[in-house]
């Protein structure tokens, strides 16, 4: 390359990296000192997710990765066959399929997603996967369960007789009507942020019960599902896909956060956001968020009560009673 011309792209890089990097320090949210307690922290969505929460804080207590933290713990209801609204023992789609959704990302901002799953136990762990050896984000349907088999995952019935049991006596009625935390430990939503403050999280769920063969809700979806930003924090939803897929809920408390919000305050925006456009819709159906910034505050919001959520910090494994949009 000519000098003339080296020297020209020299400085224009030069100045766009100054440039950059200026306006990174403007535009940065600034955080006051985090608390010392205050890592690791872990959070899920739902009560019942304390077993969960523990298997992320084995890890994390050992100054382990936040990634690993959250694969751990959502691990555990994807395993558990009397949690029907995650992996194995998960309620399938109206034809009888369980078909699952989950997705992953780390403190880079990389992340992996697959959908519309079929005979995996541990569509978290495919989904990391996704993000680690492909070049893609998302694996849907027969492509991401040719992936997961050609990882070394083994193919499986998912369908519980439980599960089958349930599915059959709603064929009876056929009826198709979200009921409002019907089983208080739906999806599992997680955030954690390890003690050299790297944040992950992770989504994982069988979906809507006897939904529409080939649905898909928010949970696998980048931003609506779940989103971190390392800069800033983490959110996580549970409830409807649907009205979070439409306003992209998790990314929206996440943006919030780094506008200042608190988590709570932010977990609130993105309900009443919600709350204000599909007014008619809120009255039959819930979502929940769960949010912990990079100071590790945490906060969480429904719509309707009956929402609650766990929260690891401190050596403390605790349920939390959300507050709600809507009144009892
Ligand atoms: C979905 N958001 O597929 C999930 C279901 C869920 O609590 O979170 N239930 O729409």
């Amino acid at each position: 390359m000519n000098s003339r011309r080296s020297f020209l792209q020299n400085t224009l890089l030069g100045g766009l990296a100054a440039g950059t990097a200026d306006f990174w320090a403007r535009n940065l949210p600034v955080f006051d000192k985090p608390d010392k307690n205050a890592f690791p922290v872990v959070i899920a969505t739902w009560g019942p997710n304390l077993k969960a929460n523990a298997a992320a804080w084995e890890v994390l207590s050992k100054g382990g990765y936040a990634l690993d933290a959250v694969e751990a713990g959502v691990r555990i209801p994807e395993a558990d066959p009397l949690d029907t609204s995650v992996g194995y023992g998960g309620f399938p789609d109206r034809d009888g399929h369980v078909t699952l959704d989950a997705c992953i990302m780390n403190e880079h901002g990389m992340a992996g997603s697959v959908s519309f799953l079929e005979h995996i136990m541990h569509p978290i762990s495919v989904a990391r996967l996704v993000m680690e050896k492909t070049p893609h984000v998302m694996l849907v349907g027969d492509g991401a369960l040719q992936f997961a088999l050609s990882q070394g995952f083994k193919k499986e019935d998912l369908l519980t007789e439980v599960a089958k049991k349930a599915w059959e006596s709603w064929k009876i009625e056929s009826k198709y009507k979200p009921i409002i935390n019907v089983e208080r430990h739906d999806t599992i939503g997680m955030v954690a942020i390890d003690s050299q403050q790297r944040i992950a999280g992770a989504c994982t769920t069988s979906g809507a019960a006897f939904k529409m063969h080939g649905r898909v809700g928010d949970s696998p979806i980048i931003g609506a599902g779940m989103f971190v930003d390392n800069e800033v924090g983490g959110a996580a939803s549970t409830g409807l896909g649907e009205m979070v897929l439409r306003t992209l809920g998790s990314f929206l408390v996440v943006e919030e956060m780094r506008r200042g919000a608190h988590p709570q305050k932010a977990a609130e925006t993105a309900v009443k956001r919600i709350a204000r456009k599909y007014a008619k819709l809120c009255e039959e159906a819930q979502v929940g968020f769960i949010a912990v910034d990079k100071r590790g505050r945490f906060g969480g919001f429904a719509i309707h009560p009956g929402f609650n959520y766990v929260v690891y910090q401190g050596g403390e494994n605790k349920v939390y009673e959300s507050a709600s949009f809507l009144a009892k």
